[in-house]
């Protein structure tokens, strides 16, 4: 573990920057405490204890008050970063927490970089890099879902299913070494039967472990695309599943021209809704970029909800659409259920988005189709890329193994599996990968 970095004093807005309830200015390093207690001055002049949250007041550094706040020391190494650790608690606006960083940086603080408090709990061995990855995407969140998968990776749910991974390729290198320094005891071949389906089990296990989609779903949504002919109610389905009128709606077939995006979160998934163009050929040329743009938001669509007008006969352009479609994940909306049904379909979903009809139906099976599995090991990205790099490196050894080659070969490759794997805890990292793991950070985390 790295830890000789410039262990100079860093400072940051810790809430979001604009107008709020309070705003939380967060210092770390050598120096928190000295400027502490140059800035903050206690009510009732009780001495300043770590973990100990007091009213006082905030002054610069010619002795202005600059605001009534509550203050709290947090010394080493029980804080975040495991460094001495202050924080002003102040009244929200950018104003006040301006100043107090202005009085900061006077002293000789300097501004945090991104991430940076965070990337201090990692170098200072209080946090693996899993977990520092964990904070980010529970800050981003952008739904229950998704913060409880992160909530479980923060909890140490990637790094222990790491780990346990990591100690079996330990074993099947210590197994291999055995074999190599002691020919006359283990037979080689003896040795390569027993290790190569290790070997390959393991590699299947890091496999099954990344699931490219539920990690895509809870890092940005489901994506669900409404579309059909005009004026079947499409922007009608849209304001209703969104509980407002975000797309317009008129009877005049063509109203919608471009794509119209709005979430909604179903049982903690979020959703990401499209509205499109009414699909039709004869259109003008705006509207037929819209359609355009309709065939492709289908196309890429987790599943497409293909509306239809249940209260008049099929078109020519709904058979179309319903050929079309027939092969992307679908599902089939009669609406304008309040008018009446005009003809049956197997599996269509009955929707009325006047009179609601329906509507709670198709909020289930949307949520449905959006759900994703509890227990995934790995959902970050990054994570999955180097478990698919170490199950190819262990494949690689298994190959090895059985095609009767020397058995250090095989060695290389187990101890590539390790290396690898170890990158994904933070083990084994370069200054590089935490510039890039910690800058999508957001400053003050
Ligand atoms: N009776 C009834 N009318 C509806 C329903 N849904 C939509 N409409 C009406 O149908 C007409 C077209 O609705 P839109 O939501 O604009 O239809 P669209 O599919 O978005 O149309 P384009 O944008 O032109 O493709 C409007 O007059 C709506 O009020 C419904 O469930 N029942
Ligand atoms: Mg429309």
């Amino acid at each position: 573990m790295r830890t000789a970095y410039q262990n100079d004093t860093i400072a940051a807005l810790a809430t979001p920057p604009g107008q709020g309830g309070i705003a939380i200015v967060r210092v770390s390093g050598d120096a928190a405490r000295t400027c502490f207690d140059a800035l903050f001055r206690p009510a009732g002049r009780q001495a300043p204890e770590s973990h100990r949250l007091l009213f006082g007041h905030v002054y610069d550094t010619r002795g202005e008050m600059i605001d009534e706040c509550m203050g709290v020391l947090m010394l080493a190494p029980r804080s975040y970063t495991r460094e001495d650790v202050a924080e002003f608690q102040l009244h929200g606006g950018e104003q006040v927490a301006g100043q107090v960083l202005s009085a900061l940086y006077e002293l000789g603080v300097r501004p945090a970089e991104p991430g940076e408090f965070t990337r201090r709990a990692f170098l200072n061995g209080r946090i693996d890099l899993s977990r520092a990855e964990a904070v980010m995407r529970l800050i981003s969140a952008q739904g229950e879902q998704s913060s409880r998968a992160a909530l479980r990776q923060l909890t140490g749910g990637v790094s222990a299913f790491v780990r346990e991974i990591q100690e079996q390729v330990t074993a099947l290198t210590a197994g291999v070494a055995a074999a190599l320094d002691y020919p006359e005891e283990i037979d080689e071949a003896e040795a390569a039967a027993d290790i190569a389906p290790k070997a390959r089990g393991l590699a299947q296990k890091l496999l099954a472990a990344c699931d490219e989609r539920a990690a895509r779903l809870l890092e940005t949504g489901f994506e669900a695309v409404l579309c059909g002919r005009p004026n079947v109610g499409k922007s009608s389905l849209l304001n209703s599943l969104l509980c407002e009128e975000r797309a317009i709606v008129t009877d005049i077939p063509g109203t919608t021209r471009d794509v119209v995006r709005g979430s909604v979160t179903l049982s903690g998934m979020r959703v990401n809704l499209s509205d499109t163009a009414g699909i039709r050929e004869q259109a003008e040329t705006v509207e037929a970029i819209g359609v355009e743009r309709a065939r492709q938001a289908m196309q890429s669509a987790d599943l497409v909800l293909l509306v239809l007008d249940g209260a008049q006969p099929l078109t020519a352009e709904d058979e179309r659409l319903l050929r079309d479609t027939r092969e992307l994940p679908r599902v089939i909306l009669l609406n304008k259920a309040d008018r009446g049904q005009a003809f049956e379909l197997p599996d269509a979903l009955r929707v009325s988005a006047r009179t609601g009809q329906g509507m709670d139906s198709l909020r289930e099976l949307l949520a449905e189709k959006a759900r994703v599995r509890g227990d995934l090991p790995l959902t970050g990205a990054r994570h999955m890329r180097l478990a698919r790099q170490a199950s190819a490196e262990l494949q690689n050894a298994a190959e090895a193994l059985e095609a009767g080659m020397a058995l250090d070969l095989a060695a290389i490759d187990l101890h590539a599996a390790l290396d690898t794997l170890g990158g994904i805890t933070g083990e084994r990292v370069d200054e590089k990968l935490l510039d890039s793991v910690f800058s999508r950070f957001c400053v003050g985390k």
